[in-house]
């Protein structure tokens, strides 16, 4: 048996107690977000996280989460943002715009501030997808976002640097007399 058949495998666990999490829940198309924010409600619960430590923070639309979220991530609030919208494709292309723009800055919100953001933003045709997508037909995407964000959060703690030894004193180097 070589190394390399027994990998060290890392992953986030599924439970939530003692992490802190905020959705960000966009009102536009609030008959889908309303439910999608109950599901992660629900995903973060049954995971363990207390009331207390679950912010939700209401925004108009989609465009505007970006920024909130990145903001809460930035001031450490939480261990994991959920970004909660709804965009559906009307007659022009101001569809094309929300959309690409949340998700881009949901992306750059992660990356920038290191704190996992979930994308929880659903892109749809019509309303009905989205309401097959906000816990009819094809389950809640809002529990699925809860879950990820739970073991996203585990695993962004797992891979943060590790602190210094605290033992290394730095000797200054001795002086030739
Ligand atoms: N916001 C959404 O969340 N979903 C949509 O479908 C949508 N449409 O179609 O216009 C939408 N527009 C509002 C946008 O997110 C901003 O709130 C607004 O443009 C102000 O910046």
């Amino acid at each position: 048996m070589t190394n390399t058949d027994n990998p060290k495998n890392t992953r986030g666990a599924a439970t939530a107690a003692d992490l802190r999490f905020a959705l960000v829940v966009s009102r536009f198309n609030s008959f889908i977000t309303d439910r999608l924010k109950d599901g992660a409600l629900d995903a973060l619960r049954a995971a363990g996280a207390a009331a207390g430590e679950i912010e939700v923070v209401h925004v108009p639309g989609s465009f505007e989460i970006p920024l909130t979220a990145k903001k809460i991530a930035a001031a450490g609030r939480a261990d994991a943002v959920i970004a909660i919208g709804c965009v559906l494709r009307g007659e022009t292309a101001h569809f094309d715009y929300v959309a690409g723009e949340v998700a881009r800055g949901v992306q750059l919100a992660q990356l920038d501030t290191g704190v996992p953001v979930i994308f929880c933003v659903l892109t749809c045709d019509t309303l009905e997808q989205a309401i097959d997508r906000a816990g009819l037909k094809s389950g809640n995407k809002g529990f699925d976002a809860g879950c990820a964000a739970v073991e996203m959060a585990n695993l962004a703690k797992q891979l943060r640097p590790a602190a210094p030894a605290p033992s290394a004193k730095i000797s200054s180097p001795r002086k030739r007399k």
